[in-house]
């Protein structure tokens, strides 16, 4: 079968919930992806920053071969030999006292809001039901009910209401906005992404996290982020929340936590906040199992003994600094931090981000545009300097052809 025998089948077959680019792939190694018809690409998508170590890392692979000829899943029904050192493992990492695992993001993200609210009836003290959480305009944290219900984005919500009550949407990277919402004796939280990713990789003025952080500590409010996508070394460091110095209240991982082979999420937290959660209120079946214990642990290790945010570091400067110097006035903005980057396109001649993709894709590189005008670049973090160059001159010469046509 070739590539459109396998997108029909999609399109038959298939919810229409996506618009992929019309590239149907079958193998990936590191940086490298390859079509079905054997092309090689560069991923600069890395699965939206779940594929940090690079496609199918050995270690990675490994671990999640081994334990899966051993024992997969459980449930938390039983205890497994697996969850316990897993959990002493990654809490040690990012310095917490608890975690709780679950799989997808969106999970993770609901569970977060479960704990706040929580929180706020048995800690704060606010009256049963009254709790509100502060959430910032573009944010993107997931598919669920409760989670649209935080977006302001009409793809994201329209349609699929009632709604849940019980949120404050406020401007991002917005102080001002940030200490009038405050001042609502009900907010129990601020939940936010350190850097926005589904707006566009939107970067916050320096400083915005640090002091949101102290002006929630003064309202005694939990400050929750969302390092869902730019956790685990993606921004340079291994939380973005590192940049400025700042330890969340409750911390909520996912995507790169397995190295992409498998759903992975957790929510980091303090027992002051984590224990208000009793046995029987929360939950999944597949959370914490033996196979994502050992597949989490060893996509840690590779994080760390591989120095991958070192290598996010000094590879997204190169990067931006390569591509800010491609001339075409089809590029209006180059942004980012470590390896997540963006560039933000003027269309030409009719010509828009999504063209520039398709031509990067007959070109050898994998990229997805975001509100038409925005092209996302996030390579696997063991990329080298030497592939980062030949990709931005594929970059380089799909822009400019485009422009030219
Ligand atoms: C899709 C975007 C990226 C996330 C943050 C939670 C989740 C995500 C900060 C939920 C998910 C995704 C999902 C993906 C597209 C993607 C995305 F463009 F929509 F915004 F990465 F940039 N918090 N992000 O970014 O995690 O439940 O999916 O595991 O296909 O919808 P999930």
């Amino acid at each position: 079968m070739l590539t459109q025998d396998f997108i029909m089948l999609e399109e038959k077959y298939g919810a229409h919930n996506y618009h992929p680019l019309p590239v149907v792939l079958a193998k990936g190694e590191g940086v490298y992806l390859w079509d079905v018809e054997g092309k090689k690409y560069f991923d600069f998508l890395s699965a939206y920053s779940a594929v940090n170590q690079g496609h199918c890392h050995p270690k990675i692979v490994d671990a999640m071969t081994e334990q899966a000829k051993t024992l997969t899943l459980t449930s938390r029904a039983f205890f497994n030999n697996c969850l316990g050192p897993y959990e002493k493992f990654i809490t040690e990492f990012f310095g917490y006292e608890k975690i709780l695992p679950m799989n997808s993001g969106a999970e993770a993200d609901e569970t977060a809001l479960k704990l706040c609210r929580r929180w706020a009836y048995d800690k704060k003290g606010i009256a049963e039901n009254e709790a509100k959480i502060i959430v910032c305009e573009g944010n993107f944290h997931g598919r669920t009910i409760t989670v649209i219900s935080m977006s302001n984005d009409p793809d994201s919500y329209k349609g699929f209401g009632p709604y849940t009550p019980g949120f404050i949407k406020i401007p991002y990277n917005d102080l001002n906005a940030l200490s009038k919402a405050l001042e609502d004796p009900d907010v129990a939280g601020f939940l936010v992404e350190p850097i926005q990713g589904e707006a566009g990789v939107v970067v916050p003025e320096e400083g915005y996290l640090s002091k949101a952080y102290a002006m929630c500590k003064s309202k005694n409010v939990l400050f929750i982020a969302d390092e869902v996508q730019t956790g685990l070394a993606r921004t340079g460091k291994m939380l973005a929340c590192d940049h400025e110095g700042i330890k969340p209240d409750i911390l909520i991982l996912g995507k790169a936590l397995s190295g992409g082979t498998m759903p992975i999420s957790a929510v980091l937290a303090d027992d002051d906040v984590m224990l208000v959660i009793k046995p029987g209120e929360h939950g999944s079946t597949f959370g914490g199992n033996p196979l994502a214990s050992k597949v989490a642990v060893a996509a840690l290790q590779v994080l760390r003994d591989e120095k991958l945010s070192e290598n996010a570091d000094r590879l997204g400067k190169i990067f931006r600094a390569e591509v800010s110097k491609i001339k075409s006035d089809m590029i209006e903005l180059v942004r980012g931090k470590g390896l997540l980057n963006a560039i933000v396109i003027k269309p030409k001649n009719g010509k828009e981000a999504w063209d520039v993709c398709l031509r990067m894709k007959e070109n050898g590189l994998l990229a997805k545009p975001t509100h038409g005008h925005i092209i996302r670049f996030a390579p696997p973090l063991v990329i080298t300097e030497e592939q980062v160059l030949e990709a931005v001159k594929i970059i380089e010469k799909s822009i400019l052809e485009i422009s030219a046509s």
